[in-house]
Formats: structure tokens, C-alpha cells, sequence
């Protein structure tokens, strides 16, 4: 009598094996973008982040980058085979002399993005789309429900396209994705404007830091 019990014990110890990477596939997201900067693109970059509970390999992991004007990739991101931590950011820039916290450093150091009016871009798993982001329209292929309408217009330094609340992916384009500061490898963040000046310091923080210098 006790033998099936053992065996249904065995079944569900390699199922729970097994659940953590089906749960895997959907927990990886394009969490930012990038695309424009003033004058030439040299600090073009896309955030990934894990919203799972388990780390994850990229290694089976590709960008593809979208041309808007015809549905077809006109570049491929192969990412390596590195463990991502529940909760963490991983980010792949043109330049990483420019973008901070750059986990993957790509070709060229300018121009890897196009600005749109559209253009996308998929993250792969094994060859099938797991997340997709269009901008400034639809891009065939590369866009959940919507694609985002407004655009990150280059004429603002450090101001991009962020998932926002971070993170969060209802796979409606143009409801997940706004027009904020950027954050690459942090958690994204709400403001959408002034994003080159520094954070004010608040009074109480002044008057403590004035107390060291005295
Ligand atoms: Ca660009
Ligand atoms: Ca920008
Ligand atoms: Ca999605
Ligand atoms: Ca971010």
C-alpha cells in the first residue's frame, strides 16, 4: 500500500523541479528603453529585470531589435550565460562609458537603436517571443495590444521609456510604458522631467551634512 504513495511523492519532487523554470519564462521583462539622446545616440541602453522569485539564467535569452517600417530584425542581442537574481536589473548599452551600470556592452557604440516612427523590440526565449515594446506606434510583431504613442524625443538628457509602476507588465504597450528619468540597473522611477538635475537635498539633510565640515 505504501509503495504508490512513494511513487506520487517522487512524481511531485520532480515536478517541483521542473515548476520553477515554466514559472521562469514569463518573469523576465524589457523593464526600460533608452533609444534618443541630444544631438548623436551615445548612451543608448535597455534594461531587463527579473519580477520572479527565483534567479534566472539569460543564457537561451535574445534581443531582437525591430525596424518598424517592414516587421523585420535588424540586429540581435545574444545574451550569456549569467544568473539573474529575483528582482534584479540587467542592462545591455551601446556604450558603457556613458550608460551606468552596464552589464553587456554591445556594438556600435552609437546608433544601436532606432528612434522610431515605429520601431520595437522582443526578448526571446528559445526563439519565441516572451516580451515585446513598441514605440511611437505599432510594430508588427513586436507590440502588446497597443504600442506606446509618446516617444522618448531625444531632446532631454536622461529621459527615456520605462515600465511604470516598475516592472509591472499588463502586455498593453502604451499603458505599461511611459515617458520618465532613467534609472538603468534601479528600480524605475515616477519623475518624468528635470531628470539631469540632481536629487534636492532636503533642509535636514543639509544641516546635518553643514555639521561635518565644522
Ligand atoms: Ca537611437
Ligand atoms: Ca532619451
Ligand atoms: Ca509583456
Ligand atoms: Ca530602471
Amino acid at each position: 500500500m505504501n509503495r504508490p504513495l512513494l511513487c506520487n511523492f517522487a512524481v511531485l519532487a520532480a515536478l517541483s523541479t521542473l515548476l520553477p523554470a515554466a514559472n521562469a519564462i514569463a518573469n523576465i521583462v524589457i523593464n526600460e528603453i533608452d533609444i534618443d539622446q541630444p544631438d548623436t545616440d551615445t548612451a543608448e541602453f535597455i534594461e531587463l529585470k527579473n519580477t520572479g522569485a527565483s534567479s534566472v539564467n539569460l543564457d537561451d535569452y535574445t534581443i531582437e531589435l525591430i525596424n518598424g517600417s517592414n516587421g523585420l530584425a535588424y540586429g540581435s542581442i545574444d545574451l550569456p550565460n549569467v544568473n539573474l537574481a529575483a528582482g534584479g536589473y540587467y542592462v545591455i548599452c551601446a556604450n558603457n562609458g556613458t550608460v551606468p551600470n552596464c552589464d553587456l556592452d554591445v556594438t556600435p557604440d552609437t546608433n544601436l537603436i532606432q528612434n522610431g516612427a515605429p520601431d520595437g523590440m522582443v526578448l526571446k526565449l528559445n526563439g519565441s517571443v516572451v516580451d515585446a515594446v513598441s514605440y511611437e506606434g505599432d510594430t508588427a510583431g513586436a507590440t502588446e495590444g497597443t504600442g506606446m504613442l509618446l516617444t522618448d524625443d531625444g531632446l532631454n538628457i536622461q529621459q527615456g521609456i520605462s515600465r511604470f509602476p516598475d516592472g509591472v507588465d499588463t502586455n498593453q504597450n502604451n499603458i505599461d510604458f511611459s515617458v520618465r528619468c532613467t534609472t538603468p540597473g534601479a528600480a524605475n522611477t515616477a519623475l518624468s522631467a528635470g531628470c539631469d538635475q540632481p536629487v534636492a537635498i532636503q533642509p535636514t539633510t543639509w544641516t546635518a551634512g553643514k555639521s561635518l565640515y565644522r
